[in-house]
């Protein structure tokens, strides 16, 4: 064991049993071959209840933090009802849909892909990435093609409805970020799987009829989605534009390393972007965060985000408390 795994091991020691984790399975009671399992906790940005309830199940079977996090976040990529994830998305001002993802794991390993077109699962494709090759974030073409080498099929992301919305757009072109889509929006997760292990992914069709070639925070580790697997981890929505200027979940975490709790270090994150700038009734930003005792928190600018949680099996919405009150 080298003497990273073995701090992080012995970090994670100490914190299950100063936190007093749910002992679930403790088969031979003598203290060098006990085995701690912690209660999971699932939770996603908006109220993406079935997402976050596969994530949940996931983890209650045992499966790790990230392959639960692509497993939940798989739900709304596939789900054409939802425009701002995988496939339905609403394309970019061209009319071609892209999208943008990113996984982050308990080892802070991570991958991304950009700009893709034709794939739905571009989390599951960003964890290739990580684990296939040498990179970490991968383009449009390039995380296309890899994407095919892997099994994953080539798909039309634009579908019917969709569209149809950019058609009637196209009449007057105007570009208005819409505040709050409940229930249609980007998904960020962030899971603790029964070891206590967090990770994470975030993914995204950007922006609706965004200029071609343009990425937001999604895909971005830091901005979308930041984990360390010693303290916890944090996701974000909205503009993406406003979330990479404040590297929004890297601070996060690392506001929680000096001591704030998730919901105190969403607030500070968030408060840093509306004390700079005089447009915050014209876009939305929320981040979501959770830290290694399975505590979490959330906090946006406009009222009208929620947050899902799962935890004990149960599978809760959670109004954000908000900057603005209407
Ligand atoms: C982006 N943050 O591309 C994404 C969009 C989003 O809710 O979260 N919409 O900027």
């Amino acid at each position: 064991m080298n003497r990273r795994n073995f701090i992080i091991k012995s970090t994670k020691a100490g914190v299950a049993l100063s936190l007093g984790a749910t002992l679930l399975a403790c088969v031979d009671k003598s203290p060098s071959t006990m085995a701690y399992k912690k209660q999971p906790i699932a939770i996603c940005t908006w109220a993406f209840t079935k997402a976050n309830e596969a994530a949940g199940k996931a983890l209650d079977k045992g499966v790790t933090a990230l392959d639960a996090a692509i497993i939940g976040v798989a739900v709304e990529e596939e789900n054409i009802k939802n425009t701002t994830v995988g496939k339905g998305g609403a394309p970019d001002r061209e009319g071609n849909v892209t999208l943008d993802a990113c996984v982050m794991d308990a080892n802070g390993d991570c991958g991304a892909v950009v700009c893709v077109e034709n794939i739905t699962n571009v989390a599951a494709l960003a964890k290739i990435v990580m684990e296939e090759t040498p990179h970490v974030m991968l383009a449009s073409q390039g995380a296309e093609e890899l994407a095919y080498k892997y099994g994953f099929q080539k798909e039309q992301l634009l579908t019917e409805s969709s569209e149809k919305a950019y058609r009637a757009w196209l009449k007057d072109s105007e570009y208005k970020p819409i505040i709050n889509i409940e229930n249609h929006d980007t998904i960020g997760m962030l899971c603790m799987d029964q070891n206590g292990d967090i990770a994470g992914a975030c993914t995204t069709s950007g922006l609706s009829y965004k200029m071609k070639g343009r990425v937001g925070d999604s895909p971005i580790i830091g901005a979308g989605l930041f984990i360390d697997n010693e303290i916890g981890g944090a996701a974000a929505t909205g503009m993406g534009e406003e979330i990479m200027k404040n590297v929004g979940s890297f601070l996060i975490v690392e506001l929680m390393r000096q001591g704030k709790s998730p919901q105190e270090a969403c607030e500070e994150a968030l408060n840093r972007i509306v004390s700079k700038n005089d447009q915050i009734e014209h876009f939305q930003v929320a981040y979501i965060a959770m830290n290694k005792a399975g505590e979490t928190g959330s906090y946006c600018i406009h009222p009208g985000f929620a947050r899902m949680e799962y935890k004990n099996s149960v599978n809760t919405r959670i109004e954000s408390k908000a900057y603005l009150t209407s």
